[in-house]
């Protein structure tokens, strides 16, 4: 059939079955954005930024598994949305980005709204592409997505200049790709498997160690069903909040730098780490040479390159985690575990020691507690985006997550403005389920726009700004490590955000008692409206247990420390 390029996009997107698609139009894509405007297989949001975009496709491709989809147009467009490029290439997130592009007869001329998009691009995408030839279209935007969702997933950019979306041509979409050179390995090697195997039935202390991968193989059971039959202990990065569920016995809680006691303690004292789609990040590992230095290291990994990249790993396994997970609890029965009752119950008790806690007062809202209360209140209803910083790692120590995809955060970039986009495209994928965005005062004004977009799409994001007055986590260590020098984080100069989100035409909430949380929350869950709850906490909260940069794990400042 014989139609423009524009059309082979949206045709393109149709085979690919997308549902929604986040983007904003100029001038290098309109041949495209007219071709949107005359379809009716898939739902535009036009947001209010091309960096919003971007997070939003992220935060419906971590609600639903599928891949995100953004269109945005060339030059401004396109560097608007690297941060989101970049943001979802650190987390693994499978996306595809469509970018205009001048015509390929400016290309090279520093035309109007021309930039390097695929030069930009390369370092912070899977994969890249500038089409040249019409022909080649519906090819790229199929590869794009295979790209996209296989082997370790991460966001494709697709640029394609304007003259091409205007051409016509034969329009056949590719049934299957082929790519020669881009075969991800899923199936493990037997050998290998066994081998890892007989370690742990031999190890005195083993410990499952998991990563953001448990969540994107979709293998949170497979990993709780393993623990269970081998009474194994596990710990999870921030990414992975929720594999194991909060009540599952064998969780000891998040590690790393703002990770709890038992679980720092468990990777310091483990004697066999079993890493399971981790990719040990230095805010996990702290000070490298010293972590997990008593263990032996099983690695598993779709993506080879991150097998040894940081750590010796002495058995390494290369293969998607859901099969291989599976493939360790059927070879269970081929050998005799050693019982790590007294391992488990060691660790138990460093947690009963040391939980997790903050000192609660009634004075002041301690800004944990909000993020306890809405747990208590909403609990599994909820799905949790954030922005980043101490609320973001409260967040992550104290919300009751109970499984995969609860939690949408900027884990690798650590992106400030990421929260109320990825929680509008929460809101878009999971419309039975309450998106709730915590931030800070810092984060939420980095892209405060997109409450226009939820406004106009009814999209009942509940953003909970903890509001310290401070750049907060900047604030703490100037704090902790440069005498209290509080260089330009002193946030005092605010809007009034309870009139800010009215402008917008949404719900604000300014509150002090613990009592007018629990009335806001309710109000703002039953009246289904974009809203924003500005709790004014207790400005001088640390986030502990921490350990200091270049420290080992083992040396974490526990809460009470600071104190006189
Ligand atoms: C785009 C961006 N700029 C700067 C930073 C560095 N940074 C990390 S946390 C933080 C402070 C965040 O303040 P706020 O949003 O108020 O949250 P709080 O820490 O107070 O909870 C800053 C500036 C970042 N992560 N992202």
């Amino acid at each position: 059939m014989k139609m423009t390029g524009a059309k082979m996009v949206t045709e393109s997107l149709k085979n690919e079955g997308v549902e929604v698609v986040f983007g904003y139009p100029g001038g290098a894509i309109m041949n495209v954005y007219d071709e949107i405007y005359k379809q009716t297989h898939f739902e535009h949001i036009l947001t209010r930024h091309e960096q919003a975009a971007i997070h939003a496709a992220e935060g419906y491709a971590k609600a639903t598994g599928k891949v995100g989809v953004s269109i945005v147009t060339s030059g401004p467009g396109f560097t608007n949305a690297v941060t989101g490029l970049a943001d979802a290439y650190m987390d693994s997130i499978p996306l595809v980005v469509i970018t205009g592009q001048v015509p390929t007869t400016i290309i090279g001329t520093d035309g109007f709204q021309e930039i390097d998009a695929v030069g930009i691009s390369r370092p912070c995408t899977k994969h890249n592409y500038l089409v040249n030839k019409l022909e080649d279209l519906p090819r790229i935007i199929k590869e794009a997505f295979h790209i996209a969702s296989t082997g370790r997933p991460g966001p494709v950019h697709v640029d394609i200049p304007k003259d091409i979306t205007a051409e016509v041509g034969d329009y056949i979409y590719p049934k299957e790709v082929n790519l020669p050179t881009y075969k991800p390995t899923v199936n493990y090697n037997k050998k290998q498997l066994k081998r890892a195997m007989q370690a742990i039935s031999k190890a005195k202390k083993p410990l499952l160690y998991i990563g953001g991968g448990a969540i994107l193989s979709n293998c949170a059971y497979e990993i709780r069903e393993l623990a269970e039959k081998l009474n194994i202990p596990a710990v999870e990065t921030l990414m992975a909040r929720g594999v194991m569920g909060h009540t599952n016995p064998l969780l000891l809680g998040m590690l790393g730098m703002h990770g709890e006691y038992a679980a720092n303690m468990a990777a310091h004292e483990t004697d066999l780490l079993i890493s399971l789609g981790a990719r040990f990040d230095d805010r996990v590992t702290g000070r490298l040479d010293e972590f997990a230095k008593k263990a032996k290291v099983i690695h598993v990994d779709i993506d080879p390159a991150s097998i040894a990249k940081l750590v010796h790993t002495n058995f390494p396994i290369v293969g998607d985690l859901k099969v291989t997970v599976q493939g360790m609890i059927d070879s269970i029965g081929e050998f005799e575990f050693n019982d790590y009752t007294n391992w488990v119950a060691l660790l138990q008790d460093y947690r009963v020691q040391h939980p997790l806690a903050f000192k609660d007062s009634d004075v002041k809202i301690k800004p944990q507690w909000p993020i306890v209360r809405v747990g208590e209140l909403v609990g599994d209803n909820a799905i949790i985006s954030t922005d980043v910083g101490q609320h973001q790692m409260w967040s992550a120590q104290f919300y009751p997550f109970s499984y995969p995809r609860q939690w949408n955060t900027s884990g690798g970039l650590g992106t400030m403005g990421f929260g109320l986009p990825g929680a509008m495209g929460v809101a878009k994928a999971r419309p039975d389920k309450v998106s709730i965005n915590f931030t800070g005062d810092g984060s939420i004004l980095m892209n405060i726009q997109e409450l226009m977009t939820c406004v106009e799409q009814k999209l009942p994001v509940i953003n909970i700004i903890l509001n310290n007055n401070y750049l907060g986590m900047v604030r703490q260590w100037q704090t902790m490590f440069y005498e209290n020098r509080l260089s330009e984080t002193d946030l005092s100069a605010q809007p009034d955000f309870v009139k800010l989100v009215e402008a917008f035409g949404g719900i604000g909430y300014r509150v002090t008692t613990k009592k007018e949380f629990d009335e806001a929350l309710k109000d703002a869950m039953e009246k289904k409206v974009v809203a924003m709850i500005e709790v004014i906490v207790d400005r001088n909260e640390e986030v502990l247990p921490m350990v200091p940069n270049g420290h080992a794990l083992n040396e974490m400042m526990l809460l009470g420390d600071n104190d006189e």
